[in-house]
């Protein structure tokens, strides 16, 4: 098949899942064309069915916002009509599904078909896309897209709950691939951030408001006085001075090492002990069930789609959101019990094997079928 995939280029979940899928889909004989404004941070791999179109949004001086979606636009129509897609299949739906949708009815003012596939990621429902800002034009491109994903099914049921959708919505889960999570543990690295062998605790984000990076460190700080340990905070955001004026305030900055926007998360992942999530909401939880595929358990919040993957007993522990006495008692009890501890590292592994990419791309492989069928179009190469 010939697809184009628009994402946000970004670390973000759904730019990392969108560029995985197109990876994978490309190893597998399917031609994969990535449209975005910048080359995606995973897009690290060369192959002969990849290519990147890179949309360049012109400045005026009238404009006090360049029109991106309308770059975007015209830029999904030269690419579909000159390599001749069969599908966009777009992530993440502001203002994706709507340029799409565009696009789509341009080429078929030309008398060329596209199949449009749209792929919910969270934000874009749970958040962002049902303010009235943008709610209309997000119901309207989910109804009018030619199929439509969900990648939890907490999302799909948000989705319903919040908006008036008329179509069909599969839940196809987030995916991770597994071997790339099998690497030997990175022992310089462990010496160096816990030279004392404390015990190495994680969490990974945007730090966003949503992600609650606060409680983070505030369960950490409760470990803290009971385990000798060192909390690695991956990733940045606009809450980064708010986090870091906390942990000044609770006196616990030399345990804790900010190490910024990171690609191999895996070699990080490999010398952790714990990871904790304690978002206000998660439509999955990817980096949840990163660390899960490092056999690092889980301390989670219990929103959204996090309960799909992270099993409260098994995997990990789950508590409200907020409840940050609780995530610590369960965090010191797990940490301090050797035999537990490594019970539910394996369990972790093997919930996390559940997602591996072989398992679940081929799910989007026979949805794109599905689509084509139900169409009636011709793909131009069908594997
Ligand atoms: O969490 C974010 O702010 C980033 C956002 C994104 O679009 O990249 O993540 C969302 O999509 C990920 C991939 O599907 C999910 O794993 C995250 O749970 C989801 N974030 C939220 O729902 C807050």
């Amino acid at each position: 098949m010939n697809i184009g995939i628009v994402c946000y280029p970004t670390f973000g979940g759904s730019g990392v899942v969108a560029t995985e899928l197109g990876k994978a889909l490309a190893q597998k004989g399917h031609k994969v064309h990535f449209i975005t404004y910048r080359q995606p941070a995973r897009l690290d791999f060369f192959s002969e069915n990849l290519c990147y179109h890179e949309v360049v949004v012109n400045d005026y001086p009238l404009f006090d916002y360049a029109p991106y979606e309308l770059a975007l636009t015209s830029k999904l129509v030269d690419v579909a009509k000159f390599e001749k897609l069969d599908f966009l299949h777009v992530h993440y739906a502001i203002p994706h599904a709507s340029a799409a949708y565009f696009a789509k009815q341009i080429l078929k003012s030309q008398g060329i078909h596209i199949n449009v596939i749209t792929t919910l990621h969270g934000t874009d429902i749970t958040l962002v896309g049902k303010d009235a800002t943008y709610e209309p034009a997000v119901t309207f491109s989910i109804n009018e897209s030619d199929g439509v994903t969900a990648v939890s099914q907490s999302l799909m049921k948000d989705t319903f709950n919040n908006f008036d959708i008329t179509n069909e919505i599969k839940v196809i889960p987030n995916f991770i691939d597994i071997s790339r999570f099998q690497q030997k543990p990175k022992d310089y690295f462990k010496k160096a951030t816990a030279p004392n062998n404390e015990k190495l605790i994680i969490h990974t984000s945007n730090f966003r408001k949503v992600k609650r990076v606060q409680d983070v460190v505030q369960v950490f700080k409760k470990i803290n006085e009971k385990i000798d340990s060192k909390l690695l905070l991956v990733g940045d955001g606009p809450e980064r001075n708010s986090i870091e004026k906390l942990c000044r305030d609770l006196g616990v900055c030399d345990k804790i090492m900010f190490l910024g926007k990171q690609v191999a998360i895996e070699e990080i992942l490999s010398v952790c002990d714990l990871f904790l999530l304690t978002s206000e909401s998660e439509s999955f939880g990817l980096v949840a069930l990163e660390a899960m595929a490092a056999k690092v358990p889980v301390i989670s919040s219990n929103t959204g789609g996090i309960p799909e993957i992270n099993i409260h007993g098994t995997t990990g522990f789950l508590s409200d959101v907020g409840n940050v006495n609780e995530m610590a008692e369960n965090a010191i009890r797990l940490l301090s019990d050797s035999v537990m501890f490594a019970q539910f590292q394996d369990n972790a592994y093997e919930q996390a094997k559940k997602f591996d990419l072989e398992k679940i791309m081929p799910l989007y492989e026979n949805f794109y079928r599905e689509i084509c069928e139900k169409n009636n179009c011709q793909e131009t190469s069908i594997i």
